[in-house]
């Protein structure tokens, strides 16, 4: 779909400042895409859906999530990680997005998951350091996301391990997978 077309619709789904921190990370998984070697235009199209469910009613993401059996199980787990594996849904079946790259990135872009391909880490990352986000430790992230994107991974899923285990929430297997998977890439130097 035209990059144009395809922003009219996100922004019809979404709060304004939810549709601006949509355009931040396209701009900023764009530019990853061109620094470590993914199609820039995929990158563009995934970040341009990765939110597109997160400003649907709690049932209707379950909903969807179980239409296809919550093969990531997801449902047992806090909401907010419902929205990522909806987001693909809505990308394949209303924006009729059949790249599996991109729909893996929209599916993975909360929890990550172990393997993730070069696109769905720069939509993981991209997602947690554009230049709106201004958490502490924010900066920190940003900086090594432009060294490396193992790195980058690296840094964000520890993050948000932290932050969820300082506040005592559950923490989805797939989270930590994609920790420890960040940690092997590396020992590969890859
Ligand atoms: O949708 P965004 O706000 O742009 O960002 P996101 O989709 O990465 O994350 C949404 C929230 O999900 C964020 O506050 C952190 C939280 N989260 C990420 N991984 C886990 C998680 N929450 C729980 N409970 N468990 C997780 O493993
Ligand atoms: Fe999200
Ligand atoms: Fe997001």
């Amino acid at each position: 779909m035209d990059p144009e077309k395809l922003k009219a619709e996100v922004k019809r789904r979404l709060p304004e400042g939810r549709f601006r921190h949509v355009l931040r990370v396209a701009d900023t998984a764009v530019e990853m895409a061109v620094r470590f070697g993914a199609d820039p235009e995929d990158a563009r199209t995934a970040a341009l859906l990765h939110d597109v469910a997160k400003a649907m009613p709690k049932e209707e993401l379950r909903e969807l999530v179980l239409s296809e059996g919550d093969p990531a199980g997801v449902l047992g787990f806090h909401h907010e990680l419902w929205h990522a594996p909806a987001g693909a849904i809505i990308a394949e079946r209303e924006f009729g997005i059949s790249g599996g790259a991109v729909l893996d990135a929209i599916r993975f872009h909360t929890t990550g998951r172990a393997g993730m391909g070069v696109l769905e880490q720069i939509i993981y990352v991209a997602d947690m350091t554009e230049p709106g986000r201004d958490f502490p430790g924010a900066e920190e992230l940003r900086q090594e996301s432009l060294q490396s994107l193992s790195g980058g991974l690296t840094a964000c899923s520890a993050h948000t391990i932290r932050y969820l285990a300082g506040k005592r929430a559950q923490i989805h297997p797939e989270t930590l997978a994609c920790y420890n998977d960040s940690l092997h890439r590396k020992d590969m130097n890859s």
